[in-house]
């Protein structure tokens, strides 16, 4: 049958989910419109709620003051989201909730049924513990292991996974902690389009979402023009996105963004099987937790980019070496050769210079090496290039299925001289949850929707290197723009020499 909506239908991409106007079912919100000192939004049912009448001034029912407070800490607030207030009307009790600014609006968001903790209150001992559990594990996989569980404990959500977003923005759960009869999501891929750019843009500036219940009816938010819900935390969200969790079977989700630098490294995804909300005080604890994870994750992130800078560095260091040594130089850069593709976790390299090529490496044979860079060169000789399908990237050079990438380092401005160097092809099983080919689908009431089967879909990719890091192509450029100058000098000066 033909789908009776056209795909583009469901533009996610484009969505304005922070202009949602919408509140999540039991919740309360008024913004305060800051040069008029009037309510300029509310959700429905807040009057009822605080047993205010909105029409009056807001002074009326929190006094100047502690608007002015609120507003004061709010902006000089550092964290990401929205901020943890005690909001005290003038008559009635204190409230735990939310405060946030939205253009000129101050805004207040809260759960009626949170309570505020208590002074004596020592909420941060369990915490405390829970990071000390997390900091004595040291491995990286381990630590990510022991996070899950602990958030578990912490959460009592029935599954706790890490998602980690890949360089296309597809993501894999890299470690999950679940209730024993729920089917384990460890391992699966997920496309990029299920967490599509805006709601990814909004978890880089707000750290934790929770929607509560997934079938409660939200609320509308009345007033004057759009409100700005970007760090809002009881925002309800997209109907697609509702309509994914429940094809999911999940009733209740918590999530927290780990923000690595200013990269969205991951997220922490919780769900549960039936209705489940956390205080604002238990939420505060698990984005700490979250937040100490991104600290963790950062500090072996730049480890790693230290590691591997150093010995790119050194492997560049070495070429230049091999270039000033001697004018007779490519024999003694493959001498190198082994030393080259170890630091680059390559299988083989080619040197092409003054028409003559050596290789190093099973399978890499001049012939066709002499195939690419005639076909090929002539473009590619102002900068580096990469490719992880060399193959199926230089069709008319006739490659062996056995090469997946090439590192393409060109040596000359006038020449086709190049360092190549080449990874093996490797087949490779993707298990995505659910086939990504039908991403959207019709739902019951003939609509489309998310995808209804998260059943494990594989996927195998065939004939692909693993791809270049930022860091191997850095060191690429760097090894380029070294030796392009030397070889350059060196070879002028010997043709003067030999004219
Ligand atoms: C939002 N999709 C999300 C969010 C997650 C996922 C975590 C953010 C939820 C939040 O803000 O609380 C996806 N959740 C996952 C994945 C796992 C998980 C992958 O636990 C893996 C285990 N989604 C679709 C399609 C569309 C779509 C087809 O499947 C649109 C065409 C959209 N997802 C979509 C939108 C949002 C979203 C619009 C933002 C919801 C919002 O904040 O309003």
């Amino acid at each position: 049958k033909e789908p009776s909506t056209p795909l583009t239908d469901l533009d996610c991409e484009n969505q304005a989910i922070h202009l949602i106007g919408r509140l999540q079912h039991g919740k309360a919100l008024v913004a305060i419109n800051l040069p008029a000192g009037r309510f300029s939004h509310a959700s429905e049912g807040t009057e009822s709620i605080t047993g205010y009448n909105l029409e009056l001034h807001p002074d009326e029912w929190l006094g100047n003051t502690q608007i002015v407070n609120l507003l004061r800490r709010t902006t000089a607030w550092k964290g990401r989201g929205p901020m943890p207030v005690v909001i005290e009307p003038l008559a009635g009790a204190p409230i735990q909730g939310w405060a946030y600014l939205s253009e000129t609006r101050l805004v207040l968001e809260w759960d009626p049924t949170d309570e505020v903790p208590g002074m004596g209150d020592d909420w941060d001992l369990e915490i405390r513990e829970c990071l000390e559990r997390i900091e004595s594990t040291e491995e990286l996989d381990a630590k990510i292991e022991t996070v899950t569980s602990e958030l578990r404990r912490l959460c009592g959500f029935d599954r706790v996974m890490i998602y980690r977003f890949l360089h296309d923005f597809s993501g894999e759960v890299i470690a999950e902690s679940r209730r024993d009869d729920w089917e384990p999501y460890l391992g699966l891929r997920y496309p990029a389009g299920d967490i599509p750019k805006p709601a990814r843009d909004l978890f880089l500036r707000n750290d934790l979402r929770l929607i509560g219940d997934v079938s409660a009816a939200s609320v509308p938010i009345h007033g004057e023009g759009d409100l700005d819900m970007s760090l809002s935390r009881y925002r309800q969200p997209a109907d697609v996105h509702i309509e994914y969790l429940k094809n999911m079977g999940v009733a209740a989700s918590l999530v927290t963004s780990v923000r690595v630098g200013s990269e969205l490294w991951g997220l922490i995804s919780c769900h549960h099987g039936s209705p489940r909300t956390l205080s604002a005080k238990d939420q505060s604890r698990i984005a700490t937790l979250t937040g100490h994870l991104a600290v963790d994750l950062s500090g072996a992130a730049r480890e790693k980019k230290l590691r591997s800078d150093l010995a790119c560095a050194r492997l560049a260091n070495k070429l230049v070496q091999c270039v000033t040594l001697t004018t007779d130089w490519p024999p003694v850069m493959m001498s190198i050769a082994s030393e080259v593709i170890e630091t680059l976790r390559a299988d083989g390299l080619a040197l092409r210079f003054g028409g003559t090529t050596r290789t190093h490496g099973e399978g890499i044979d001049a012939a066709w090496v002499d195939r690419l860079v005639e076909a090929y060169g002539k473009d590619r000789r102002n900068s580096v290039g990469a490719s992880d399908r060399a193959p199926a990237d230089f069709p008319d050079a006739g490659l062996p299925p056995s090469i997946g990438g090439v590192l393409w380092i060109p040596l000359s401005n006038f020449r086709n001289d190049a360092l190549l160097i080449f990874r093996k092809a490797q087949d490779i099983s993707i298990s995505w949850a659910g086939d990504p080919a039908r991403h959207t689908e019709m739902n019951d009431e003939g609509k489309l929707g998310p995808r209804r089967s998260f059943a494990i879909w594989k996927e195998n990719v065939r004939g692909c290197g693993e791809p270049w890091s930022e860091a191997e192509l850095d060191m690429a450029s760097t090894v380029r723009s070294t030796l392009i100058d030397i070889v350059i000098t060196t070879q002028t000066f010997r043709e003067i020499i030999e004219t």
